[in-house]
């Protein structure tokens, strides 16, 4: 019954053809423990997807960033879900904080976007997280309770879910969350989850950390009770990503 730590790599919109190239030799050079005891999913922009699944030894998946809320259509600039179920990508990544504070993602939209990508056969990493405002007021647990209730409100079937909890402060300011403070909300969610949606949803489900994790901090946050691995940003783009991988050990 125990969860597979998970370690994510979320290049967000960076990267030329050469540097993907370069990523991905880094990650194919590299030893790294076995996928009985890590799953590592890493998320190049869309159009790198193709070129990063291809080249990336089996180790490795990959992740779309995002994707469109429905059945593709008249949707301008958007990537349907279908889209990535035919190009082969196994994962998606959606309710990152950026889209959600620069893009207006509302918690209710992120729940339904989860919703019909899984009902697809994708795998998804759902984004959850507090602003400093709201971790100062006190609100931490209930912002990210609302957060997981708008995606727990339209989804029965939680294996194919890791939730990624990345408070807003620590997310590419060098601010990690100490291990403490992560755990504290970890633990909160897997309760919620016990509480909300059932007792197995809640032992077996990944509730991953992200937020300037880096190759200095990530084995004493991996070394956490509730923490089952990483989405990582800045990180992910530089060879120090192949220990935050390691720390799964
Ligand atoms: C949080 C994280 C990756 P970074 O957004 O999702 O980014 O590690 O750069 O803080």
């Amino acid at each position: 019954m125990g969860r597979k730590f998970f370690v994510g790599g979320n290049w967000k919109c960076n990267g030329t053809i050469d540097e993907v190239k370069k990523i991905v030799s880094t990650l194919n050079e590299a030893e790294v423990p076995s996928q009985d005891v890590v799953e590592v999913v890493v998320s190049p922009p869309f159009v790198f997807l193709p070129l990063a699944k291809s080249s990336l030894k089996p180790d490795y998946q990959v992740a779309a960033q995002n994707c469109w809320v429905k059945k593709g259509g008249a949707y301008t600039g958007e990537i349907s879900a279908e889209m990535l179920v035919n190009l082969g990508v196994p994962w998606v990544i959606l309710g990152h904080s950026e889209r959600r504070a620069l893009l207006n993602e509302s918690n209710e939209f992120v729940g339904e976007k989860v919703a019909y990508a899984l009902s697809l056969g994708l795998k998804v990493i759902a984004c959850i997280g507090e602003t400093l405002e709201q971790r100062e007021s006190g609100s931490t647990i209930a912002v990210v309770s609302e957060q997981t209730k708008a995606i727990a409100d339209k989804v029965s079937n939680w294996d194919n879910v890791v939730l990624a909890y990345e408070p807003v402060w620590a997310i590419g300011t060098g601010k990690v969350a100490t291990p403490a403070q992560a755990q504290e909300v970890h633990a909160e969610l897997r309760k919620w989850l016990e509480q909300n949606v059932g007792a197995e949803v809640a032992a077996t489900t990944r509730i991953i950390y992200g937020g300037s994790v880096n190759g200095g901090n990530c084995k004493e946050l991996a070394g956490q009770p509730d923490i089952d691995g990483f989405l990582v940003g800045g990180a992910s783009l530089k060879p120090e990503f192949i220990d935050i991988i390691k720390s799964a050990t």
